[in-house]
């Protein structure tokens, strides 16, 4: 395993970005930091829930249509970003295995012990692959991703979505400056669709989605010393129409007063104030086309399910 990113890299940009974002009038926090051990477990628990379709619908496109996409990637390389525990992957491996090509998975995420767990298990599922895992940020390290070959760079569960327009744009150009011609970026994408099915997915009967939400203060509370009180929060899923996104915020319940100690930092609530924690935009198709195409990628290849709620496109670089 390769890192790029240490423990203490993580923290130190997490270190950062809260003092931007909390100082920041609407405060805003970005969503990579939700992925703590905690985290990571809340969000294995939302992609079982009820009314998250985005999981089981990806899922079951993949099981339709890896082959073809396998096929039409060419590659010899599956390097996937924001791997997590590289659940979904093993119907891509199976397929481009079956093209004979197949010799490297190289699965990236932040988090290490996320990595480890997912290596160990494909390691002993299939002894015939190399596998080369990545701890490294994906808004830092794109340039020294490992190239063992043509490879097919996955970008799975509409992670880009937590990305704005402008957030894409800069994303998607260092993905194509990373990449050598004919190598393939399979994307996963939440589709624009009726705001109340999409309400319903981030804001759960269940409340599995706020505590996922508000364990971002948690991560908070042990990582740079703060004292939020999680009780005093309340999660929000809001659909922005104008923006065609989904947005997670957490309102104060009452005016707040939070000490970051490693940050000698503090910073106050009124009651009711919101702190933005993820944007989660949904897409179209005509839209997308043009930011791959922008980016500088080409041939694009687009599937969907009957319901049009997600969809997987493949662009060559
Ligand atoms: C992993 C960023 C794609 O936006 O749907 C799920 C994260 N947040 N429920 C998403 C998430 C709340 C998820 N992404």
């Amino acid at each position: 395993m390769t890192t790029l990113l240490t423990a203490d890299d993580l923290r130190q940009s997490l270190a950062e970005d809260a003092r931007t974002g909390l100082s920041a009038s609407p405060k805003w926090l970005p969503p990579k930091y939700f992925y703590d051990e905690r985290g990571s477990e809340l969000f294995e628990e939302i992609t079982r829930l009820p009314e998250y379709y985005p999981t089981r619908t990806e899922r079951a496109l993949l099981t339709e249509r890896a082959q073809e996409i396998a096929d039409a990637s060419d590659a010899e390389v599956l390097l996937e970003l924001g791997s997590g525990s590289s659940e979904k992957t093993r119907l891509l491996l199976d397929a481009l295995d079956r093209t004979g090509r197949l010799t490297t998975y190289v699965p990236v995420d932040v988090s290490a012990s996320a990595l480890t767990q997912a290596m160990d298990a494909l390691a002993e599922e299939r002894p015939g692959l190399v596998l080369e895992g990545v701890v490294a940020d994906f808004d830092r390290h794109l340039g020294q991703l490992p190239t063992p070959g043509r490879r097919m760079i996955a970008l799975l569960g509409s992670t880009l979505g937590n990305y704005d327009r402008p957030g894409r744009a800069r994303f998607l150009g260092s993905v194509a400056a990373a990449m050598r011609p004919g190598e393939g970026l399979l994307l996963g994408l939440d589709l624009v669709k009726d705001p109340g099915q999409l309400v319903a997915a981030y804001d759960d009967a269940a409340g599995v989605t706020a505590e996922f939400n508000l364990n971002a203060l948690r991560v908070l509370n042990r990582s740079l010393g703060a004292d939020f009180d999680p009780d005093g929060f309340r999660h929000l899923a809001r659909w922005n129409a104008e923006e065609e996104r989904i947005e997670m915020r957490l309102v104060a319940q009452d005016p707040a007063r939070v000490e970051l100690s490693e940050l000698d930092l503090v910073i106050e609530f009124d009651k009711g104030e919101e702190l933005l924690t993820e944007l989660s935009c949904k897409f179209r198709r005509d839209s997308v086309a043009g930011e791959l195409e922008a980016a500088g990628f080409r041939d694009l290849r687009w599937w969907t399910d009957p319901d049009e709620a997600y969809a997987l496109v493949l662009a060559k670089r």
